[in-house]
This record gives C-alpha cells, structure tokens and sequence, in this order.
C-alpha cells in the first residue's frame, strides 16, 4: 500500500519504533516519505525548530535502515492560525502530489503519528484528493472518549484535528492507549541483536531514563503494526463527531463513520516488529 508518515519523530522515541517497523515491511508497504511534524512541549527542539529537529532524526533513523535517499523526507507544515485555513508548507504539497498519483483503488494511506497541520492542510488545499486518501490519525485519548479528547497530537494542532473530523476523508481513530511496552532487558537480548536497525532501536533507549523504563509506552508503532496485521488489534464502528476548539466531542452531527482502533496485543505487535527485522537482517 502507498504510505506517507506525518510524523513528528523529534519528539519521541515510539515514532522511530513506527518508521522502523514501516521500513521492515517493503512487502506491505510502499512508503513514499515522512513528512517531518512540530510539536510543543518543554523538551529539548521543542516549537519553531521542531520541524527541522524531526526532519534531522527522520534521516537518523533512514540512515540506520539503510534506507537514506531512498525514501523522502519533507518538512512539515507550521501549526495552523485560524481554523479551516490551511498553513502551507511542503508537507501538505507533498501529500497533495503523492494522493494525486493515487487512485480509489490504490488510495494514498497517511499515518499521522504527531500533530496534524501537514493532513489537515492537504484536504484544506485541495478536497478533489479526499477520494484518493485515508487517514489514520495517533488520536490516543482511551480514558476521555467519548467524551473529548486530551491527547498530544490533537493538542498539538487542534484546528487540524476538528479539519480531519470534519473532512470527506475515509478517517481510523487510532486510540490504543499505552499498550505497547516491551521490558528493557528483553528489547536488550531480543531486539538488539537483530541487525543494525534493530541495535539502534534498542540503543536509543538509552538516550533518556524514561525510554529505558519497562514501562514506558511505544504508542505510535502500533499504526503501523495495525495495518501490517489488522487481525492483532480491536476495533469498533462509530460515529465521526465534531470536536470543539477545547477538544470535546459533538456526536449530535456527525459526519459519517469512522473506524476507532481501541486496543492492541502487546506481545503479537512486537513478535511482528522482530519477524520483521529478523527477515532484514
Ligand atoms: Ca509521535
């Protein structure tokens, strides 16, 4: 399937766990970029350099799949001002590009795993691609749905995450929770070995205590697994509702359906990402 990563890969360990998984998978997927996304917090990068931190640590990660120059990487869009108006910006060009190379048979799937400005902005520029296109959104918010959503990616653009609700276009709510873990001591004596990509997952847990913990949540690697094997995850039709600028959720009008993924098997994601690397490797 075509595939493009909305991903603000600066920020976090778990979106290079998803990239990796991606790029293990040349057999399901047939990835044309990474659109490299802001984020806002008070880590080290975070604002105005975040899109250029995530563009730097989307070529790291290429790099150690061997995959630099092989697959493009974009930079994202700045947060959106005002809503239903796009913020332009490479990003959104480049999804527009790759969704009109697509078709309804041979749709453009997009996995936004951070803020959702570069999506948002594609659908706001040009409707006529929401035929060729499917979102998956990283919209994680297990504990307040369906009440309103508190989760980073909305937070992080939510003028682009009410424009993906209130768009035509095919949309899967990933809302997993966090639960994928894996133990230090087993991604140490199982993932490690597993070739350089799998070395370099593994040994950037070390860059900061938390990611080293046993329980620290690799949340955005199961996108990718979900689509890989949608069969290891639990879903649900619901209605789409309208959410408001403070992020509650409004299922009086809503714009059709849309699939919510609301949980994973920790062990079977895993055993995949390892199969995975174990062919590469
Ligand atoms: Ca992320």
């Amino acid at each position: 399937m075509r595939l493009v990563i909305d991903s603000d890969v600066g920020n976090e360990i778990d979106d290079f766990y998803a990239i990796a998984l991606a790029l293990a998978s040349p057999d399901r997927f047939d990835l044309k970029g990474i659109s490299a996304a802001h984020y806002n917090n008070s880590r080290p990068g975070a604002g105005p350099g975040s899109i250029e931190k995530s563009a730097e640590l989307a070529h790291t990660i290429l790099e150690a799949a061997g995959s630099r120059g092989a697959v493009k990487v974009v930079h994202g869009c700045p947060p959106m001002r005002y809503f239903g108006h796009p913020s332009a910006g490479e990003g959104a060009e480049f999804i527009i590009e790759e969704a009109r190379a697509a078709s309804p048979e041979d749709p453009l799937w997009v996995v936004i795993l951070g803020a959702a400005t570069s999506s948002a902005s594609a659908i706001l520029m040009d409707p006529s691609i929401a035929e060729n296109v499917r979102f998956v959104f990283h919209a994680r918010s297990d504990f307040t749905w369906p009440a309103r959503s508190v989760q980073f990616n909305v937070k992080g653009d939510i003028h682009a995450a009410r424009a993906l609700l209130a768009s035509r276009v095919p949309l899967i709510w990933f809302d997993t929770g966090t639960h994928l873990t894996i133990p230090y001591a087993v991604s140490r004596e199982v993932l490690r070995p597993l070739g350089r990509l799998g070395e370099f997952l593994h040994d950037f847990r070390d860059q900061e205590p938390w990611f080293a913990r046993d329980d620290k949540g690799f949340f955005d690697m199961g996108d990718i697994a979900y689509l890989i094997d949608p069969g290891i995850c639990r879903e649900e039709v619901t209605n789409v509702p309208r959410m408001d600028e403070y992020m509650y959720f409004d299922f009086s009008r809503p714009n059709g359906k849309m699939l919510r993924v609301f949980d994973i098997d920790n062990n079977a994601a895993w055993n995949l990402l390892f199969e995975k690397l174990r062919r590469l490797s």
